[in-house]
């Protein structure tokens, strides 16, 4: 599994992974060749740019976040918020 790949968005100084459910969707998704997928994170629907590499909250003015694809233990705040101790 060293070898696996997960998905992280932006937070203040650091990246935070995708819950454990959403971040397999991205890899599908994005193994599949879209170039965007919109899916519903914590009540909210989200555009995922693969092109850009960035989120954003579906039609509200959200933040606009950047994203990553990188190995399942590289540094990390948390997963979607709630923080490693
Ligand atoms: N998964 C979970 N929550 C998210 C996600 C996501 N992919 N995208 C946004 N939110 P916005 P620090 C983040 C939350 O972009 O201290 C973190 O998960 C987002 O939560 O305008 O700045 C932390 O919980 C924010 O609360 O749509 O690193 C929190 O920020 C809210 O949706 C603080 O993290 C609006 O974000």
């Amino acid at each position: 599994d060293a070898d696996e790949f997960v998905w992280y968005y932006e937070g203040r100084n650091g990246w935070w992974s995708y819950d454990e459910k959403t971040s397999p969707e991205l890899e599908k998704s994005f193994k599949s060749g879209q170039r965007s997928c919109t899916l519903l994170i914590a009540g909210f629907l989200y555009v995922i740019d693969f092109e850009n590499m960035f989120q954003t909250r579906k039609n509200e003015p959200g933040r606009r976040r950047r994203i990553k694809r990188d190995k399942k233990d590289v540094e990390s705040k948390g997963v979607a918020g709630i923080r490693i101790p």
